[in-house]
């Protein structure tokens, strides 16, 4: 198993290379989604936000080329990195594809295309979640310890989502005053199973690991509209609708953790015995939705130790990201938090490779 970083598209540059390797870590994986066009997210911190979402989506005539992917690659390579996934597509290039609007072929070929880019430029896992409302609903406030900042959930958010936006963003800033109509749970399913018909097969033969997060928070509905992988048994679901080894998991046990359903070690056995976590997000949480709130590593319902026995035992060689942290108090609440939560993956990392007979 091996330690990693995920950093955002602003922290893409060497001193958060030097800080991840200072960390212990051998591996990236990076957003290139830009979160943080709107004033409403401090860059550094995770991105939260109001109805109105994070901001802004990106360029919807660009999909990121090979040339800018290598670049990327080659000077965290420079710093003694390996980058091992792109976490997330962005809201402006597959808003049809969650939608299943007009543009969804010509996306699915752009996407197509992207991960033909991301496996030329030798990055072997592409991380997405199939939502349209994405990561919403969540507040922030003193609830980790010590007062630390951190995001949970104070009850359901079922407000509809306005046109012009998807996955927590907006893609037509001019869109008609409206509100998107609820999708069905079985066109959801439909809509997933179109995108990994069209993507899987140009994943494979591109080298390129398709990896799904579960829905944060794991409601069954947020924003008026279904979620797909809202309980632990619905990732296998999505596995058996398109079975190959490069449809595959980001695997976010706090998220996983969050679900009224379901033993958290039971369910990391199962899909990591499956060989199924192309690669994992490793944050604790108390409780559960719709009243779940984010904590530091030690200090959640889930015995992370125990977790990492479990994926030792399963053979996992993959890389574990810390996910999100808590803000802690001082001048660079972002970097402490990571700090703390690397320190203590990587300690619980060098217990269970020494432990024997596990
Ligand atoms: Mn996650």
């Amino acid at each position: 198993m091996k330690l990693g970083l995920g950093l955002y598209r602003h922290q893409l540059n060497a001193e958060h290379y030097r800080f991840a390797k200072q960390c212990g870590c051998t591996h990236l994986v990076i957003h290139l989604v830009d979160y943080f066009r709107s004033s409403r997210n401090l860059p550094g911190d995770q991105p939260c936000g109001d109805d109105s979402g994070w901001g802004l989506a990106g360029n919807p005539n660009h999909i990121w080329s090979y040339e800018e992917l290598v670049a990327i690659k080659r000077d965290i390579n420079a710093a003694g990195l390996e980058l091992e996934a792109i976490e997330n597509f962005d809201p402006a290039h597959w808003h049809d594809v969650l939608l299943d609007g007009l543009k969804k072929a010509q996306q699915l070929e752009n996407l197509k295309q992207l991960i033909r880019n991301v496996g030329r430029a030798g990055i072997p896992i592409f991380g997405y979640n199939f939502s349209i409302a994405g990561v919403a609903g969540r507040v922030k406030g003193p609830f980790a310890r010590g007062e630390a900042e951190a995001v949970g959930m104070t009850g359901p958010c079922d407000k509809p989502l306005p046109n012009g936006m998807v996955w927590n963003m907006v893609y037509d800033s001019d869109a008609p005053i409206g509100i998107v109509p609820s999708a069905t749970r079985e066109q959801l399913w439909t809509r997933l199973k179109d995108f990994l018909d069209a993507i899987i097969p140009v994943a494979e033969e591109a080298g390129v690991t398709m990896a799904a997060h579960p829905d944060d928070p794991p409601l069954p509905t947020v924003r008026a509209q279904p979620r797909l992988v809202y309980q632990p048994h619905l990732y296998q679901k999505l596995i058996d609708l398109k079975p190959s080894p490069h449809n595959a998991l980001e695997f976010c046990v706090g998220t996983l953790a969050e679900m009224t359903d379901g033993d958290i070690y039971d369910v990391v056995d199962n899909y990591s015995r499956q060989g199924k976590l192309g690669y994992v997000h490793l944050r604790n949480v108390r409780d559960k939705v719709p009243h779940y709130k984010e904590t530091f590593i030690d200090d959640g319902d889930v015995d992370i130790l125990r977790v990492l026995r479990i994926l030792k035992r399963n053979r996992f060689q993959g890389v574990i990201i810390p996910d999100h942290a808590p803000q802690m108090s001082c001048a660079a609440p972002w970097h402490a938090g990571m700090a703390f939560a690397l320190g203590y993956i990587r300690a619980g990392l060098q217990i269970v490779n020494g432990e024997r007979g596990i």
